[in-house]
């Protein structure tokens, strides 16, 4: 069988089932990997004064991964700059946000370049070649021009913006044509596959057919939906698991009789915390008979904490839940528990299903984990409820969610309440078709869903290859 390379911005394997703080993306490549043999490329984090494009290669939780170091560079200009202050929020509809700066171009094409040279070794006549979001876009454009034939495929995790949001990029042509050098492109949902085709179609001066078959540049490229799932079984498990349930006893004695709320997620403007504890705040105002009775425990991870507009977030984040608390604590009872640190996967699934509500209302989400994650987790004899943002990716499947605007206080607070006060029928009969969706349309199921697609799709074409 052929083997799979995947190619992604960092490497970072579980190293042990159950355990580690690794996110949902790493937790599914790791999965990919172990089904079909292969290699897992990309930055191991890691800065040297000069780049080598030396690899270590280590095996880590069953899984051969490649690592190279990049140089400091690289690090400012294509990590924290074109990636993360130019694409990121770009593509989160955050324009405010959005720099634009030529030596972030120039340092996004030199990696994709250096990863390209430094993988292409490592790659065999009939291996697949997965290669994973914004980071990488024009990798397979690099990669072709070395004289590589093999079938390789791109998935974006982040949404795609709409067609009007795209073209403020100046160089947005270039990034659309690089996607052409690949033989399938696949996205979240069918949103951010129609938004990619509009832009093919009415920028682009391109086609699509009714195969989803994209013609532009004169390049074809198949396109596809391929949401994103969870090891589901398993995360089910580590909440059953000596771990989950320790996790759950501590939360529950913790809880003195009151429900909890609760939210998990990277520290990241495009999660709407602020907007979520304003919503919050608004809950405790319009229903006073609720306080002390109700809690919200959020936990969100620090991340990209080099880039200033998480120092901001962060620092705004601190002053609206301490205000909160100032206006509405008593002697002992906090209304909002906000925790920046990281936790396994198992102590999570005890947190999540100790949790009445999860709260869920990012922005903009390519798909959003978390909300499945909590569901995966919650007891099937007493489910709680999942509050999810329009404006995630997971939304188009997690229909049975109270679905809400998260720019709409009012909305999420009276979702919030609803919740609360639903009756275990109604948190039964919303919980197993999400529950049946998420155990469905699993990691295994996206992660099969492409390979089949990437292997269906014809051998690259001259004009693919020619680059
Ligand atoms: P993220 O933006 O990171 O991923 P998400 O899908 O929610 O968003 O995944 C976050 C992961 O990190 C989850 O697995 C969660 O459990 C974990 N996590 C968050 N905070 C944690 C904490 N404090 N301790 C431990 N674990 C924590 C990007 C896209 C998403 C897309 C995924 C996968 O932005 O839209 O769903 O990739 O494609």
């Amino acid at each position: 069988m052929s083997r799979l390379i995947v190619i992604s911005n960092r490497v970072n394997p579980p190293l042990e089932q159950g355990g580690g703080a690794v996110g949902g993306l790493a937790m599914a490549l790791a999965a990919a990997l172990r089904e079909y043999s292969g290699v897992w490329f990309g930055w191991s984090g890691q800065t040297t004064d000069h780049y080598t494009g030396q690899i270590a290669i280590q095996r880590v939780g069953g899984v051969t991964v490649a690592t190279v170091d990049l140089d400091e560079q690289d690090r400012l200009e294509y990590y924290n700059g074109y990636a993360n202050k130019t694409l990121w929020p770009l593509f989160h509809y955050r324009i405010d946000l959005t720099a634009y700066e030529r030596s972030f171009d120039a340092g996004y094409a030199r990696v994709n370049r250096r990863f390209a040279e430094t993988v292409r070794p490592l790659i065999e006549p009939d291996d697949f070649v997965w290669v994973h979001d914004y980071h990488l876009i024009p990798l397979a454009n690099e990669l072709r021009k070395l004289g590589l034939r093999n079938r390789i495929g791109f998935f974006l995790h982040i949404p795609w913006p709409a067609r009007r949001l795209l073209t403020t990029l100046p160089k947005h042509r270039e990034l659309v044509e690089a996607l052409f050098a690949y033989d399938l492109v696949g996205f979240q949902t069918e949103d951010s596959l129609t938004a990619f085709e509009d832009y093919v179609i009415k920028e682009g001066g391109g086609t699509v057919g009714p195969t989803r078959v994209a013609k532009a540049f004169g390049k074809t490229t198949q396109l596809g939906a391929f949401p994103i799932g969870l090891d589901a079984d398993h995360f089910a498990k580590a909440a059953e698991s000596p771990e989950g349930q320790r996790q759950l006893a501590r939360m529950k004695e913790s809880l003195a009789g009151r429900q909890m709320i609760v939210g998990v997620d990277r520290l990241d403007y495009s999660k709407g915390l602020e907007e979520r504890f304003l919503a919050y705040e608004q809950f405790l105002a319009d229903n006073p008979d609720q306080r002390e009775k109700v809690f919200l425990l959020q936990i969100a991870t620090p991340s990209r904490d080099e880039v200033e507009a998480y120092q901001d977030i962060r620092g705004r984040l601190d002053a609206v839940a301490g205000r909160i608390n100032g206006e509405f604590a008593s002697v002992d009872w906090v209304p909002i528990r906000y925790v920046n640190r990281t936790y396994r996967r198992d102590e999570l699934a005890g947190i999540y299903r100790a949790a009445r509500i999860g709260l869920v209302t990012p922005l903009r989400d390519g798909m959003n984990l978390v909300a499945k994650e909590y569901v995966a987790a919650q007891d099937p004899d007493d489910p709680g409820v999942l509050i999810l943002s329009k404006f995630a990716g997971a939304a188009a499947q997690l229909s049975e969610a109270l679905i809400v605007n998260p720019f709409g206080r009012e909305d999420v607070s009276e979702a919030i309440r609803k919740g609360l006060a639903m009756t275990r029928e109604e948190r039964l009969a919303r919980w197993r078709p999400l529950m049946d969706n998420v155990t469905t349309q699993d990691v295994t199921a996206w992660r099969d869903g492409f390979v089949a697609a990437l292997r269906a799709t014809g051998a690259p074409s001259e004009q693919q290859v020619a680059g």
